[in-house]
């Protein structure tokens, strides 16, 4: 059967000799969406042995490319635990993918099979979900992989016409496997009624109006169901760019962010609005304030950038005092809170949660599954990438504890009914979203208040094409390179001649590029520091 299946994602000839190189990276297998089916297939198959490997447990797997643009596409597996897939399982899926032919990819999947460790693979059954964001090349790669999920004996649940965001998928997974309620409707339910249940006799409201960009992306179809809870609450919510453009194009969280400008038709906004931006699959989210810009030179459609740093000091400001209500009330240990970043945090952030909250914030590598996996260890974490990836986390014993504190503790309580509209799996822009305005209300902020917080240090963020980025080998949360040090010497040495100078290289694991990112005093000062080290690199 599964050679039967492996005729119908037979790939062209060059298609096939790029799979040897494409590599798992920092999200899952991404390129130009229609050169991905043999990939497709392949990570269904590897979803499918993932799930035995895991005793039947389901899996997960989304077609996506995220924040790319829409000619791409990318295929990210979901773990058990409705995490990323497992890092011990990258390179199997590396190997599956780099497989030329039949005969290949049996061995490959026979050498999997046989690990002491995978022991449990061989036993029947399985299941892995599926769906896709709203890109065109997404029907044919669901059905290339709901074929390979097949090819691996397991149940394929979802079909070409499955559109959820990444987040869902995720959560579904976790939930399914908890034995808890895991359909999208209570996906809805559980965001919109704790959120509601949030809200509920607070007064006043944080602001007029929020103003939605969808990006074009799947995000479109699924916000109307959560943020009716702020509705209710009395500011007027409006939704844009809900997919008559195309996704990520002059809008979204990532162009927002990198640009610093208002997304495509948000023209006319009322005076107090406060704006966000999903991303495509609405993983990513980041707000902002239509306005002067940070560098007040109100340039036309500049915006005052609320992204994922400035996300997770507010969450971070409020869990710390949410935490000092408790004081006394909750026996055993004091509760560990974490806060992690990665190095392009903006350096104001990280001031701000060290300095201003007395907190001390965990650096590593990019990419979620790094923070994720850092902020396990702590009784409640909160991380976000700049970019606007983040959630917030609260261990099993730690609620169990908080379930225990006398009623009269508004604080515990408060903090059980957070952790209804947070996701427990991965970054949710919906979630998030909701959670920022429960936030803002309850701490009777505004938004200038919030944007307020501190102020970003300049900063400039630059792509640049290598022969072979795989030669730069980083440390210390990629902000040093340990390969090639003349080239760490030499950022060294622009970086000691910048006022308030930081700056790092490291290569892509989603594109192609080697990334240079650079802060200063002075945006000018950002601008060379980054422009110079772009000139060494090459
Ligand atoms: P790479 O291409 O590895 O820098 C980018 C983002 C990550 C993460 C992934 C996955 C930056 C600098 N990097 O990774 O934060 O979001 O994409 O989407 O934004
Ligand atoms: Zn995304």
């Amino acid at each position: 059967k599964f050679f039967r299946e492996l005729w119908k994602t037979i790939d062209g000839e060059e298609e096939r000799r790029s799979r040897v190189k494409i590599s798992y990276g920092t999200a899952g297998f991404r390129r130009k969406g229609e050169t991905l089916r043999g990939v497709a297939f392949r990570c269904g198959l590897l979803a499918g042995l993932r799930s035995r490997a895991l005793d039947g447990k389901a899996t997960g797997l989304v077609v996506t490319a995220s924040h790319n643009p829409v000619e791409d596409n990318g295929i990210k597996l979901v773990d058990g635990d409705g995490g990323m897939l497992h890092i011990s399982w990258e390179k199997y899926a590396e190997e599956v993918v780099a497989a030329q032919s039949s005969q290949e990819l049996q061995q490959v999947v026979e050498k999997i099979v046989l690990r002491p460790e995978n022991t449990c693979v061989a036993a029947s059954g399985g299941v892995v979900l599926l769906a896709r964001d709203t890109r065109p090349t997404g029907e044919a790669l669901i059905a290339a992989a709901i074929a390979g999920v097949k090819a691996a004996g397991c149940e394929a649940l979802g079909s070409t016409d499955t559109l959820r965001t990444t987040p869902q998928l995720h959560w579904q997974v976790l939930m399914k496997n908890c034995g808890k309620p895991s359909e999208e409707s209570d996906y809805f339910d559980k965001l919109r009624e704790g959120c509601s249940r949030l809200l509920s006799g607070q007064g006043s409201k944080p602001v007029g109006h929020l103003i939605i960009d969808c990006a074009n992306g799947v995000g479109a179809l699924k916000a109307p169901s959560v943020v009716s809870a702020i509705s209710n609450a009395g500011t007027v919510v409006t939704l844009k760019n809900t997919g008559g453009g195309v996704v990520n194009h002059l809008c979204g969280a990532d162009y927002v962010q990198k640009e610093k400008v208002l997304p495509e038709t948000f023209v006319d906004l009322p005076g107090d609005s406060l704006c966000l931006s999903l991303d495509g699959d609405a993983d990513r989210v980041v707000f902002f304030l239509p306005g002067a810009g940070q560098s007040g030179q109100g340039a036309p459609g500049s915006v005052d950038l609320l992204d994922g740093d400035k996300i997770l000091c507010l969450i971070a400001a409020h869990l710390k005092s949410c935490l000092s209500k408790l004081d006394g009330a909750m026996t055993g240990p004091k509760p560990s809170i974490g806060v992690i970043q990665t190095a392009y945090a903006n350096g104001s952030s990280t001031r701000y949660l060290e300095e201003n909250l007395g907190l001390s914030v965990v650096k590593t590598k990019t990419g979620v599954k790094h923070l994720h996996h850092s902020a396990l260890a702590f009784d409640v974490s909160v991380y976000f990438e700049a970019n606007g990836h983040g959630t917030v986390l609260f261990s099993e014993s730690f609620l169990e504890r908080l379930r225990k504190v006398p009623q009269g503790n508004g604080g515990a309580m408060h903090l059980l009914e957070l952790s209804d509209i947070v996701n427990p799996s991965v970054g949710d822009a919906l979630s998030m979203a909701l959670l920022v305005y429960v936030i803002l209300t309850h701490k009777k902020w505004t938004h200038r208040e919030w944007c307020d917080l501190y102020r970003d240090v300049p900063s400039r963020m630059l792509k640049c094409v290598v022969p072979d980025r795989s030669q730069i080998k980083t440390t210390n949360a990629e902000q040093q390179m340990l390969q090639p040090q003349e080239l760490q010497v030499k950022v060294d040495e622009l970086v000691s001649k910048a006022s308030l100078g930081r700056a790092f290289v490291r290569p892509s694991g989603t594109e192609d590029i080697v990334r240079i990112y650079a802060e200063a005093e002075t945006q000018q000062g950002a601008d060379q520091l980054a422009q110079s080290i772009m000139e060494a690199v090459r």
